[in-house]
């Protein structure tokens, strides 16, 4: 039997930075994403002759870090499952450029979706949500489309995400603005446990994150674009911000980074609907309507003409 599930990455609006239990991916806080109609994962899986399990990306072996992040995926179901069988795992990523973008969020959401039929799990989507979890902890939001919540709950079983609005009717449009695909230097998992373990300002993450959600929730509910793209802006500098404070210091942001966000208020002042959310990475991705867009897109060439452009609307859970 051979079983096939495609996910799409999220961005999170409201960040995920920190774990209270590193191994089981439990957060500090909630966090709130948009699920992506591009970059998404297609994988599948099917029972292999022997124990030994074999892992494909885009037709090529796995590396061998990220073989053994799926072999330890594969372990965790197949314990839960009383298995002892090799497994094939194919996966395909649907990146638009070369950039190498390609998502742990995606890719766990649609290997724990692909799982979840061969072992005939018939897992509910909150359970799905908390086994995507263990493999990447962003993961968890990408078994849903459009607006959703992961809450952080209190230990594994409640741990997981839930949709707020999995169809926004909302003209939300996101440029991703690419600068460098390459690999970051400093993994999320390491650069949460510096941030948490030694930033000054960590223990006031949780409140930030507590007050921006409640305020998100209210501008989704309104469809205010404007305001979701300020509250998304300042959350995501307030998490990079425990990143520059963390002893010793380090960023994701490139000068080029900086240099778009900085242009940001002087385009604002000029009356356009343009903010900007930035991951563990030093690409932007501008949150802004349909009607702006081309004028947005104008703007970022005229100023980086080198970067790789990518429009990304709202996008549904896993199927
Ligand atoms: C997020 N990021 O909320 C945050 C914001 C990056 C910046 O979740 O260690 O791959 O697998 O739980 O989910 C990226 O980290 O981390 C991430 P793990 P993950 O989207």
């Amino acid at each position: 039997m051979t079983t096939t599930t495609t996910a799409h990455t999220n961005i999170a609006l409201i960040k995920y930075w920190g774990k209270k239990d590193p191994q089981l991916h439990l957060p500090y806080t909630d966090s709130l994403s948009l699920t992506l109609d591009g970059y998404s994962t297609t994988t599948t899986t099917q029972f292999l002759p022997g124990r030994q399990d074999q892992v494909q990306v885009n037709g090529h072996p796995a590396s061998p870090a990220f073989f053994q992040r799926v072999v330890n995926f594969l372990d965790l179901v197949r314990q839960v499952n009383h298995s002892q069988k090799g497994i094939l795992v194919q996966t395909t990523n649907q990146v638009p450029t070369a950039a190498g973008l390609a998502s742990s969020a995606s890719g766990f959401a649609a290997l724990a979706g692909s799982l979840n039929r061969l072992f005939q799990m018939n897992l509910t989507p909150t359970q799905l949500s908390c086994l995507a979890r263990r493999g990447s902890g962003s993961a968890s939001r990408s078994i849903f489309g459009g607006f959703v919540r992961w809450q952080h709950g209190t230990g594994d079983f409640d741990s997981y995400a839930l949709p707020i609005d999995e169809h926004p009717q909302l003209p939300l449009t996101l440029l991703s603005v690419v600068f460098n695909g390459q690999a970051k230097k400093v993994s999320s998992t390491q650069g949460m446990e510096q941030a948490v373990q030694t930033s000054p300002f960590y223990p006031q993450w949780p409140q930030i994150v507590e007050r921006d959600l409640d305020e998100m929730l209210l501008a989704i509910q309104k469809q205010d674009i404007a305001e979701i793209g300020q509250l998304a802006e300042s959350n995501c500098l307030a998490m990079h911000a425990l990143n520059w404070t963390a002893r010793p210091f380090f960023t994701y942001f490139t000068a080029e980074t900086w240099q778009l966000i900085n242009l940001l208020p002087i385009w604002r002042q000029r009356g356009v609907l343009v903010y900007a959310t930035v991951d563990a990475g030093p690409n932007v991705k501008l949150i802004t309507n349909q009607e702006t867009l081309p004028v947005v897109r104008k703007l970022v060439q005229s100023k980086f003409p080198q970067a790789q452009l990518t429009t990304l609307y709202p996008g549904p859970g896993l199927t």
